[in-house]
């Protein structure tokens, strides 16, 4: 028996030899440890064997046992590892090949055109001033001369959060906040920020846009440099060939008042939805402002004067790149935002 034992142990360890692969390692598990295999036999067996055999056989199958399963265990490392060397090979990454293009993000388009905006107010000798998105009813209307049931705040109506906060419909309230802040300094700044109103959307309007608010306040300030500014911001962001217009208009808040229109670049003059076929684009509401206003700000209108001006960002980037439709800027489709 001891013999056989020897001789099993030894056929086994020659077939594992000749194990290639993971499916022939199970086989040889199966064979030669497995429930049915021989050694598994003799082991079951050993009690039946005479008493003076028993102790012998039953040490030496219990050895090579061992013996196979410590050989089975560092076959199977092996084959692990020739598997991995062989992916490997087969799997080699070439660190030559360019690499995937990282895809970059961009600035909006209304980012850029505000920043082109700044840079322009800057080289005039305007300071940015930011103020709040999330206004008071007194800011918004009251102190800019619309007091509880004026008829011009029909034309702002916006989204209220209380009955006394709202989302701001223009960039005017800042000029109260920045006049208080400022005083007795003369004033020149600009200050952009998002607008709210509770309108139609259409191809001109959107219910969220920016404008860009300008305030001069100091001493003898008059309309020739109100409309001076705005033609200078007019040339240097679309060019010497526009035409501006200037018309009489009405704002509360600004004493006379006046708005520029610029000539329709996407359809020549000839009318177009964007213009509304008038051939002219409304960018710009301004005015001296009010006395009421300069008042509420801190500054005494018999001794200062000013001029205010507020415009969209979006309507000029439209004219500017012959965009047709307002609403593709919010619109996120990148087709149109990669383009700028
Ligand atoms: C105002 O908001 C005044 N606060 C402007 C002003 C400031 C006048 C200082 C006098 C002194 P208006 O509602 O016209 O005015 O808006 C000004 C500009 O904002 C418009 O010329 C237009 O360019 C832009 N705008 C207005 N409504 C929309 C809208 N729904 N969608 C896109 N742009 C708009």
């Amino acid at each position: 028996m001891l013999q056989k034992l020897h001789e099993l142990k030894e056929k086994a360890l020659q077939a594992l030899e000749m194990v290639s692969d993971s499916d022939e390692l199970d086989g040889w598990r199966v064979g030669h440890l497995g429930r049915k295999s021989e050694l598994n036999s003799i082991l079951r067996n050993v009690g039946q064997l005479i008493p003076e055999e028993r102790p012998a056989v039953g040490r030496l199958a219990n050895q090579v046992k061992l013996a196979l399963e410590v050989a089975y265990d560092d076959k199977a490392e092996a084959l692990k590892r020739q598997e991995l060397e062989r992916a490997l090979r087969e799997q080699r990454s070439d660190v030559t090949l360019p690499g995937r293009p990282v895809s970059v993000g961009r600035l909006h388009l209304s980012t850029q055109t505000l920043r082109e905006i700044y840079a322009i107010f800057g080289a005039m000798g305007f300071q940015v001033y930011e103020s709040p998105d999330v206004e008071t009813d007194e800011l918004n209307f009251g102190l800019l001369n619309m007091p509880p049931h004026h008829p011009a705040r029909d034309m702002w109506d916006t989204f209220w959060i209380s009955d006394e906060v709202l989302l701001r419909t223009h960039t005017s309230p800042g000029q109260i906040r920045v006049m208080r802040e400022r005083y007795p300094e003369p004033i020149r700044v600009i200050l952009p920020g998002k607008c709210y109103r509770y309108e139609q959307i259409t191809a001109r309007s959107e219910h969220q846009f920016y404008q860009v608010e300008g305030l001069a306040v100091g001493h003898a300030i008059t309309m020739t440099d109100l409309i001076g500014t705005l033609s200078e911001f007019a040339r240097r962001f679309y060019g010497p060939d526009r035409r501006i217009r200037i018309r009489g208009s009405y704002f509360p808040f600004t004493e006379p008042s006046i708005e520029a229109d610029m000539d329709c670049i996407l359809c020549g003059g000839e009318g177009c939805r964007v213009c509304r076929y008038s051939g002219w684009l409304e960018v710009c509401g301004a005015g001296m402002v009010h006395p009421v206003v300069l008042r509420n700000g801190g500054y005494d209108p018999d001794e200062w004067s000013g001029f205010a001006f507020g415009f969209g960002v979006e309507r000029p980037a439209m004219v500017k790149y012959s965009i047709d439709d307002i609403r593709l800027f919010y619109g996120n489709d990148l087709r149109f935002l990669r383009q700028f």
